[in-house]
């Protein structure tokens, strides 16, 4: 895949393209990125890319004829035959980047390659957005001073979507009952961290356990920390397969019982649910963890 980005801060994306994942990626020939300086296609003397806004008011705004000259020779070097690059805009006027979207822009960068623009200081020229622009990308809604860190975002995002440049870990099947859902907790060695002790069911060399009680804490984390996510998912369910989302869509039946004990034991005192980080450090490593106890002995 190509990507060309379009910036007056090359210089920030050096390390980013020479490190981990996407360095390797690089290294491997399976990404190619093009770092394009804007001013480079200026014409006057102080290669100026801003000028005050028509209209007045603060801020300066970015003129339109260095983003023109530049979007469309890179356009050029990147064109095949009729197929141009998908341009986009990084702007806190984009839709808001998910991992959709991030599969739909590796797929349309793998078919005709990818120009990233990042703007600076107020606003960029309307023009530009109206004639160069195919479109506008955001990653969240917070305030930041420009496309760079948005534009890295993307190229990180996309890069982990071509094929080869992740290596695959987990089965597709581990993946897919925690589509939509956050991830288990995870422990690696020592066994005992200031008294913390590894839940016993990952020391036990039960599989299927094992697989049951990642689920749960998969089910557990996406309710207390994304509630959102476990909504969204039956949001989902209902939108597409009315028929069969009271089965299941995202989630499985056994999924749904989990996720309706766990709403009971949300209900309930404390003690009776969730063990508290406070009984995790008291418990001067016995095995007790965050409720494995309790839906142990429910179930
Ligand atoms: C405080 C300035 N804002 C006035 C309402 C407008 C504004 C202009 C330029 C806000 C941010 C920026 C620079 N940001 C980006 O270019 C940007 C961005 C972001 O700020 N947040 C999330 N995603 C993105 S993508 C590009």
């Amino acid at each position: 895949m190509r990507i060309q980005i379009l910036t007056i801060f090359p210089e920030l994306f050096g390390p980013f393209l020479a490190t981990s994942l996407v360095g390797r990626a690089i290294e491997k020939g399976l990404l190619e990125v093009r770092v394009l300086d804007l001013r480079d296609f200026t014409e006057d003397r102080h290669r100026s890319v801003d000028d005050e806004p028509y209209g007045g008011g603060g801020g300066m705004v970015m003129t339109a004829p260095p983003w023109l000259k530049a979007v469309r020779a890179a356009a050029e070097a990147d064109s095949r035959g009729e197929i141009r690059p998908w341009r986009i805009l990084l702007s806190p006027q984009g839709s808001r980047l998910d991992e959709a979207k991030v599969r739909e822009l590796a797929e349309r960068g793998a078919e005709r390659g990818l120009i990233l623009m990042c703007g600076r200081y107020e606003a960029i020229d309307e023009r530009v957005r109206r004639t160069v622009v195919d479109e506008e990308v955001s990653i969240g809604d917070y305030v930041l001073s420009g496309g760079e860190l948005p534009a890295m975002v993307l190229v990180e995002a996309i890069s982990r979507q071509v094929p080869g440049v992740v290596k695959l870990a987990g089965s597709v099947e581990q993946d897919s009952f925690r589509a939509g859902l956050l991830d288990h907790p995870h422990y690696t060695r020592p066994p005992v961290v200031e008294g913390m002790a590894v839940p016993e069911v990952l020391t036990s060399g039960d599989h299927a356990a094992i697989r049951r009680w990642r689920e749960r804490e998969a089910l557990r984390a996406t309710r207390e920390k994304r509630p959102d996510l476990l909504e969204q998912a039956l949001e989902q369910a209902l939108e597409q397969a009315p028929e069969q989302a009271r089965r299941q869509v995202r989630l499985t039946p056994e999924q749904r019982r989990e996720l309706e004990r766990l709403e009971r034991e949300r209900c309930e005192p404390a003690e009776a649910g969730l063990h508290s980080d406070s009984e995790i450090e008291n418990n001067g490593g016995n095995v007790p963890q965050a409720g494995s106890a309790s839906l142990r002995g429910e179930s």
